[in-house]
């Protein structure tokens, strides 16, 4: 590990990513998929670069159109000039590929445009790594230039609506005869969506779902002055209605400006992100701690009297503060 930390110039790969270069922004987010300690240096140089990007995030259950929609949005966006980035995510697997490469064949379409910057990311089974890594993966296609980045999370549950969560606007994509309607009401996604696009509207259905969806937005208690969800139809497949959506994408980001809101969210997120950085240094030193720190011994003092409970553990968590001091 540390003779491949040394081989990276890091500040000449940023220097490169953040001139565009597909190859170096490709690096960098392999060196945050591996946690690589270069990563501070890195995030230390984008830092000044960051910002500029408009983040989107789509979500949706299983087989709703996602990767269809994402390469028709990339067409779209395309065709207006503007430079994309794509990260796909999949919080449920340890493995870049599997799930992730039918997402990546369907990607053919852009993969030789150099304005068009395409990645997946895995856990890689580190708890809670997405939560710091993917706003990491964030910055650095943001430093690389690109006007809008596409989020691409696999499946509906709560690691899903958490990674959907650090967009700026995010898309949640349903389709006809899912049940979608149910679905999203138990993951929260109804709270998460700034735009629900119902997919597949070549399908019977689509009227149907717009209904259903139209009634549970309608429930939704919203303050004064809040975005109120907007509900497209699209097929992904053949492009329909995805100018529509890029268009409603635009508004919702002109909202977001205009009401103070990107600066909310985007400290929010910033704020979990340091949380989750902070919180991954203190289970590592907690660990350390606990190597050094015989706490059987501790526990067999506490069971003989000699020691209370409260004296063991400030002894064990005497050993963290001296490892953060
Ligand atoms: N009829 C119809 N089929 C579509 C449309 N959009 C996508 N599909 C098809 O639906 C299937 C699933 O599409 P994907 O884009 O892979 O869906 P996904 O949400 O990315 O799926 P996962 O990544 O597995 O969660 C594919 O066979 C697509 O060709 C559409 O607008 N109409
Ligand atoms: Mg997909």
């Amino acid at each position: 590990m540390s003779a491949r930390r040394n081989d990276v110039d890091v500040p000449a790969l940023v220097e490169k990513a953040s001139g565009g270069d597909a190859r170096s922004v490709a690096r960098l987010i392999s060196l945050v998929e591996d946690a690589s300690p270069a990563l501070r240096e890195v995030m230390r140089l984008l830092a000044p670069h960051s910002g500029r990007a408009h983040v989107v995030g789509i979500t949706g259950s299983p087989g709703v159109g996602k990767s269809t929609s994402t390469n028709a949005l990339v067409t779209e966006l395309r065709a207006q000039g503007k430079r994309v980035g794509v990260l796909a995510v999949d919080p449920s697997s340890p493995f870049s590929g599997g799930a992730l490469l039918g997402d990546r064949i369907r990607m053919q379409d852009h993969a030789l445009d150099r304005e068009v910057y395409i990645r997946s990311m895995a856990s890689r089974g580190h708890l809670g790594g997405l939560s710091w890594s993917t706003p990491q993966a964030l910055r650095v296609l943001d430093a690389a230039g690109c006007d809008v980045i596409l989020v691409e999370t696999v499946g509906v549950g709560q690691s899903e609506v958490e990674i959907a969560g650090m967009a700026d606007t995010t898309l949640v994509l349903l389709a006809p005869g899912m049940g979608d309607g149910i679905q999203a009401a138990k993951a929260g996604i109804l709270e998460i969506g700034d735009l629900f696009v119902i997919n597949k509207a070549d399908r019977d259905g689509a009227d149907q779902v717009r209904r259903e969806l139209r009634g549970m937005i309608g429930l939704t208690e919203r303050p004064e002055g809040a975005w109120k969800p907007e509900i497209l139809k699209t097929v992904a497949q053949t492009g329909d209605g995805v100018d529509a959506v890029v268009e409603a994408i635009d508004k919702h980001r002109a909202w977001l400006t205009s009401s103070g809101q990107l600066q909310v969210r985007r400290t929010r997120r910033a704020r979990d992100e340091v949380e989750a950085i902070a919180m991954t240094a203190l289970r590592e030193q907690w660990r350390d701690v606990h190597e050094r720190t015989d706490l059987d011994v501790l526990a067999e003092r506490v069971v003989t009297g000699d020691l209370d409970p409260y004296a063991a553990a400030d002894d064990l968590l005497a050993g963290l503060t001296d490892a953060v001091g």
